[in-house]
C-alpha cells in the first residue's frame, strides 16, 4: 500500500494487554489512532472498549493464527507494556524472531518490565508519562522507519 507521496505506508502491530486487564484499552485506541495518522494499524481491535463482548465469538486458534501471520506482515511491532501481558511478551518474542523492529512504550512510574524484556538490547524502550509524550515517540518512530 502506498501512501499521497506514493512511498510504502508503513505497517505496525501494535500489542496491549487483553486477557491481562484492560485498564489502559482507552490510551491503546488513542495510540492507535495517533498511528494511523501516517501509517496503517493491522491490530485496531486492541484499542476495541467492547472487545470483551466479541472476545467469545473468535477461537482462540483463529486469533492465534491472525496475529502470528500479521507478525511477519508487519514493518514493526509498537507495544505499550505498562499492564503486562502473556500475549504481548509472547509477541515480542515471535517478533524478535523474526527480526522485526520492537518498540516498547511504558509508564516507568507505574511499572516494573519483566527483565526478559528489559535484559536485551533487541527491544528498543521508550519510557513515557503522559499521553502527549507517548504520542511524540510514536512520532519519532515512525519518522524513523520511513
Ligand atoms: C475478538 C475481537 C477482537 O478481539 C477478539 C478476541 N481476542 C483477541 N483478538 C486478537 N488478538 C488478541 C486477542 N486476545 C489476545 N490477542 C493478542 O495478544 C493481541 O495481539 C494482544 O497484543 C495480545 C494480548 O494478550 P493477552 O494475554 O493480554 O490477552
Amino acid at each position: 500500500m502506498e501512501n499521497s507521496s506514493g512511498k510504502e505506508t508503513t505497517k505496525v502491530y501494535f500489542a496491549g494487554s487483553i486477557r491481562g486487564g484492560r485498564a489502559d484499552a482507552e490510551l491503546y485506541g488513542q495510540m492507535i489512532a495517533h498511528i494511523k495518522k501516517t501509517a496503517v494499524v493491522l491490530t485496531e481491535h486492541i484499542g476495541d472498549l467492547s472487545l470483551s463482548l466479541l472476545e467469545d465469538q473468535r477461537h482462540d486458534k483463529e486469533i492465534y493464527q491472525q496475529d502470528t501471520a500479521w507478525l511477519r506482515e508487519c514493518d514493526l511491532v509498537i507495544a505499550e507494556c505498562t499492564n503486562p501481558s502473556l500475549g504481548v511478551g509472547y509477541e515480542l518474542a515471535y517478533a524478535q524472531n523474526l527480526g522485526k523492529p520492537c518498540h516498547i512504550l511504558y509508564r516507568r512510574s507505574q511499572t516494573s518490565l519483566s527483565a526478559m524484556i528489559s535484559g536485551t538490547d533487541f527491544f528498543a524502550l521508550h519510557p513515557y508519562e503522559s499521553p502527549s509524550q507517548a504520542f511524540a515517540i510514536i512520532d519519532e518512530i515512525l519518522g524513523e522507519s520511513k
